[in-house]
């Protein structure tokens, strides 16, 4: 009998949790003149998951003028961008497992996209952030802040 209504229940929160969950997609454009086309990107307070999906709207190839999303804490744009300089395309021009890292798509060229998920258990409200493109040279004029509100 107990144990019946502790199913319940739990079956109960399972639903609750699964309608709370929320992803919120956020939409960002780089392009052949190393430009994001937005330099502020907002998550409002009840996303539970963030999708990020740049597009290269340029025409030059990934290897000379490739793009990718990487979010920090604004403090750590500088040290992480100058961290992946020597990393290599392969790894998409960023220091392997690094911590400092909340999230990160692929890079990628001329008319592709790309897009990654993650959840806002990553960012704590009112925190400080900053997204940037790690493509060496690239970060002084490809970057912005994020905001959880
Ligand atoms: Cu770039």
């Amino acid at each position: 009998m107990m144990k019946h209504f502790v199913v319940a229940i739990g079956l109960l929160l399972a639903a609750d949790l699964a309608q709370a969950a929320k992803t919120c997609t956020l939409n960002i454009e780089g392009n052949d003149l190393m430009k994001f086309n937005v330099t502020e990107m907002k998550v409002a307070a009840d996303c539970t998951e963030v999708e990020v999906v740049l597009k290269h709207t340029g025409k030059l190839p990934v290897a000379t003028r490739g793009h990718n999303w990487v979010l920090t804490k604004t403090a750590d744009v500088t040290p992480v961008a100058n961290a992946g300089v020597t990393a290599g395309l392969a790894k998409d021009y960023l220091p392997a497992g690094d911590a400092r890292i909340i999230a990160h798509t692929k890079m990628v060229g001329g008319g592709e996209s790309t897009s990654v998920k993650f959840p806002t258990s990553k960012l704590t409200k009112g925190g400080d952030y900053g997204f940037f493109c790690s493509f060496p040279g690239h970060y002084g004029l490809m970057k912005g802040k994020l905001i959880f509100q």
